[in-house]
């Protein structure tokens, strides 16, 4: 049998580039994009007799299909935050391509029943790519939308039968200053480590992604294998990642570590919880253009507009003691 590279999804299911490209010009003309359509979510909205004007596109109901516009691939690939690669936001883009993405293998620890060391496609194998349109918004306030390729992350997980003991899930990505220039610079304490706490990792949102727009993902995205949460901060979303472990106590992550004041372990978007240099009200998609790097300032959404899927882990908790 074929093994299954990881961003080879069978023809039908990928939505193709021009697809992508057309969608854009679909949504400037105030239309429902053929995507739309294809992921099954007609609007009943759109039934004779409802409101005369063009109801505004919607997500699709689990979350797996934002409505949005999409970022251009090429805003996408050029502004990054990659830090091993530089702090600049063009440097990932620029430096990125010493990075060596195969052959991979991740690491699989902790609490769990099934451990060691395993080749990315061992590690994949047996996961369905699906793909997912979702928003990512950076803390520093600026937001895309991505068609990204990947494996929910949770039936993943669930290969290696957690314990009892497996509270929550640490990544880690790889860290090494020969093909990562950034690392040579403490900017960060390295290697860059984030984590999720269990049911967060299980939550059908969660994505471990191996595809952006239809192709492998780039370097500065994160490849081979990187994370997307699309309900917390970018940084949750930790890319090139040669780790994950299984873990009683919740993990220590880069970015509390650096600033414990500024990022804390959950980061969930939240316009009522402001960051201490960033409001977190508004936020402006990158949507380049030869005129303007960011469009028009928007209301930024709890959970970044994911409530529906994700309000009911946070009952209970207060949100602002737990940012
Ligand atoms: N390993 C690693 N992962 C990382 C980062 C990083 O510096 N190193 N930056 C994070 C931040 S701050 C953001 S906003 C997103 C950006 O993802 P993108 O470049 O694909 O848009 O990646 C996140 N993942
Ligand atoms: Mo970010």
């Amino acid at each position: 049998m074929k093994t299954r590279i990881p961003h080879d999804i069978p023809e039908s299911q990928v939505t193709p580039e021009a697809v992508y490209r057309s969608r854009r010009e679909w949504m400037k003309l105030g239309l429902a994009s053929p995507l739309l359509a294809l992921a099954g979510c007609a609007d009943a909205e759109d039934a004779p007799g409802a409101a005369s004007a063009a109801p505004a596109a919607r997500d699709s109901a689990d979350g797996f299909r934002a409505a949005d516009e999409l970022t251009r691939v090429q805003d996408a690939t050029s502004y990054n935050n990659f830090y091993e690669f530089g702090t600049g936001k063009v440097d990932p883009s620029k430096n990125a391509h010493s990075l060596r993405t195969s052959p991979w293998s991740v690491v699989v620890g902790g609490e769990a029943e099934l451990t060691g060391t395993f080749p990315l496609e061992d590690f994949l194998k047996g996961q369905p790519v699906q793909e997912r349109i979702y928003r990512l918004r950076c803390v520093e306030g600026w937001s895309m939308v991505i068609p990204w390729q990947g494996v929910p992350l949770g039936a993943l997980l669930s290969r290696f039968k957690p314990t009892s003991k497996a509270k929550y899930v640490a990544f880690t990505t790889l860290a090494d200053p020969d093909q990562m220039p950034g690392v040579r610079y403490p900017a960060l304490d390295w290697p860059y480590r984030e984590g999720l706490r269990m049911d967060e990792a299980m939550n059908p949102l969660t994505l471990l992604a191996t595809g952006m727009y239809g192709k492998p993902l780039p370097n500065q995205n994160g490849a081979p294998l990187r994370l997307v949460v699309p309900w917390k901060y970018g940084f949750k979303s930790i890319k090139s990642i040669v780790r994950i472990d299984f873990t009683e106590q919740m993990p220590l992550t880069s970015w509390n570590q650096s600033q414990p004041s500024e990022y804390g372990f959950y980061s969930n978007v939240n316009p009522d919880v402001d960051h201490p240099r960033w409001s977190q009200r508004s936020e402006r998609r990158i949507a380049g253009t030869a005129s303007k790097l960011f469009a028009e300032r928007i209301p930024t959404l709890p959970f970044n507009g994911y409530a529906d899927q994700v309000a009911a882990m946070y009952k209970g908790m207060d949100l602002a003691k737990w940012f």
